[in-house]
């Protein structure tokens, strides 16, 4: 839509590597390809679909195998390493900015948290969860910067301090507002098309009428 628009700018997609064994995926992928949209894929490879592991998701070694068979160029970058991840996703936006067509990214690392908070994640080894408690990637970020002298504690401690209460506003003034109506879910999806309403069912349909 950005292209349609004639706007300057480029999407970026985050999907967890059990995603990309969905159907929808593969057919996504494919029209990206084809209608060369300005967008970067970013596969969160956090070695786990939900309670499924990747040898049991995938028989690719790399999520970059799937970019090559759509016509998408891929790389693969260590997910713990801000600076990696940041060079490869300025290199990436550079090619699709300069009419490269899609371009994806595979980001490495692990999922310390279940897939979602009613998710224990019991399935995981614990030794395994502890031993990347020592790679958060925020951490060793943090240690890079102060390691190099790039910034101080005290601008770091304030830096963090001032994000905590940015959000804990944003949360509260989200939190305060009203839900929205069921049928702005859809607004802005198709640009020339009306939006049929209601566009979910309110009532059971007439069986009589099937
Ligand atoms: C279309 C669809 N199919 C199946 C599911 C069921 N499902 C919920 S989570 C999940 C795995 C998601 O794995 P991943 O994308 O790697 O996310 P992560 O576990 O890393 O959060 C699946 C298959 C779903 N939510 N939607």
């Amino acid at each position: 839509s950005f292209r349609v628009c004639g706007e300057d700018r480029i999407g970026i997609v985050f999907y967890g590597d059990g995603a990309s064994s969905t159907g929808a995926w593969h057919e996504g992928l494919n029209f990206a390809a084809v209608q060369r949209c300005p967008m970067i894929l970013i596969v969160e490879n956090n070695q786990w679909a939900f309670s499924t592991p990747t040898s049991k998701n995938t028989r690719v070694s790399s999520f970059t195998e799937k970019g090559p068979g759509y016509g998408i160029d891929a790389e693969a970058v260590d997910g713990t390493d801000v600076l990696a991840v940041f060079d490869a996703v300025r290199r990436a936006a550079l090619q699709v900015r300069s009419g490269g067509g899609t371009h994806m990214i595979e980001l490495n690392y692990f999922r310390r948290k279940g897939h979602a908070q009613h998710d224990p994640q019991d399935y995981v080894d614990p030794a395994v969860i502890r031993a990347w408690e020592k790679k958060d990637p925020l951490d060793l970020y943090r240690s890079k910067l102060l390691h190099n002298e790039w910034a101080s504690e005290d601008e770091l401690v304030a830096i963090e301090e001032e994000t905590f209460e940015e959000c804990r506003v944003a949360a509260e003034a989200a939190i305060a507002e009203p839900y929205p109506e069921g049928t702005e879910a859809v607004t802005g999806v198709y640009t020339d098309v009306p939006t049929p309403h209601p566009w979910t069912r309110s009532s059971s349909p007439d069986p009589t009428l099937a």
